[in-house]
């Protein structure tokens, strides 16, 4: 008897659940609590963390899980570590529902660095107009160059002060190419920073980008562990057993 546990958080996680459910396989959706008020979903949903590798092996064997679908983020890479050894400790298949990166296209002006503060350091002296679209949990490096107008972008409103001045949009995606566009240009910006998240709920500041010329500071994404690992709802739903109406 089937029973799987989706590590959610993701536009793709909601369209395995929703799949799941048509099909009528038994399963959890897993948020860590990031958010305020998550995205509802048509399964019996928990909220939190685990409590570590352990906390996850756990629940795994109490909650007679029998297959997990890491359906994260590709950044976040704790969560995606933690599955691979929970999964190897409990003997539970493991796969991960992951987008294809954003390949740089013609016309794109793109600095590739590792990390944020590779990204901080990309950025130019002389100060900018600066759209950091990279949430709220990696920003406070960025106070090193605070000549900067930075504009921010968050879920919820902020909770504690700022690590600099900044101007904060509260938005929760996925965002349109007008609604970027028009963002851009009211704003004047002239850098956007964003990590190579992949998918479509994200990628319209990028195509912005493109069409204006901008600089896009490209975070690329955390080393994850080997695991079996495909990009589409139709994959997962065949690795676990089903015909799905996606086709492919
Ligand atoms: C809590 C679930 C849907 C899912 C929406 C996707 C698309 C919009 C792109 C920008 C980039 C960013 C951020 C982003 C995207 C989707 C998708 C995606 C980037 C929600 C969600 C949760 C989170 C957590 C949140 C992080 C933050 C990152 C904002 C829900 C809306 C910047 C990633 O306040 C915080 O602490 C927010 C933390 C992790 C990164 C960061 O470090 O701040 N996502 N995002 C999930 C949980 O609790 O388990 O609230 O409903 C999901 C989505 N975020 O419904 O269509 O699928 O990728 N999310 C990044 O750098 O790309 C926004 O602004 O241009
Ligand atoms: P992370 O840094 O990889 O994980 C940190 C800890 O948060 C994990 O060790 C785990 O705690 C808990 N956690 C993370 N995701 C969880 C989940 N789905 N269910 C239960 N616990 C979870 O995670 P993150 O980057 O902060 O991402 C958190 C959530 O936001 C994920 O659901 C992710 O899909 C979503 N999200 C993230 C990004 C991003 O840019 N990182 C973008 C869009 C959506 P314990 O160790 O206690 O188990």
């Amino acid at each position: 008897m089937t029973r799987a546990l989706i590590l959610g958080g993701t536009a793709d996680a909601s369209l395995l659940a929703a799949e799941i459910v048509r099909v009528g396989i038994a399963a959890v959706y897993s948020y860590g609590g990031r958010t305020r008020a998550p995205a509802d979903q048509p399964l019996p949903t928990r909220i939190g963390g685990f409590g570590g590798v352990s906390g996850l092996a756990d629940y795994i064997r109490r909650e007679r899980i029998t297959h997990v679908i890491d359906a994260t983020h590709p950044f976040a890479a704790e969560m995606s570590r933690h599955a691979v050894k929970a999964c190897a400790g409990t003997g539970t298949p493991l796969i991960a529902l992951e987008r294809a990166p954003w390949a740089r296209a013609p016309g794109d002006n793109w600095i590739e660095v590792a990390d944020v503060n590779a990204a901080v350091a990309a950025l130019p002296e002389a100060a900018a107009n600066v759209f950091l679209a990279i949430g709220r949990q990696h920003i406070a490096p960025f106070a090193a160059k605070p000549q900067h107008a930075y504009t921010l972008r968050f879920v919820d409103p902020p909770e504690a002060p700022l690590p600099f001045a900044a101007d904060v949009i509260v938005s929760r995606g996925p965002f349109t190419f007008d609604g970027e566009l028009e963002m851009i240009r009211t704003r004047e910006i002239e850098w956007i920073v964003a990590r190579n998240s992949g998918g479509d709920g994200a990628r319209a500041k990028i195509d912005a980008a493109r069409i204006l010329g901008l600089p896009v500071i490209m975070i690329s994404r955390p080393d994850l562990p080997e695991r079996l690992r495909v990009e589409s709802v139709a994959e997962i739903m065949r690795w676990l057993g089903h015909r799905t109406r996606l086709g492919a």
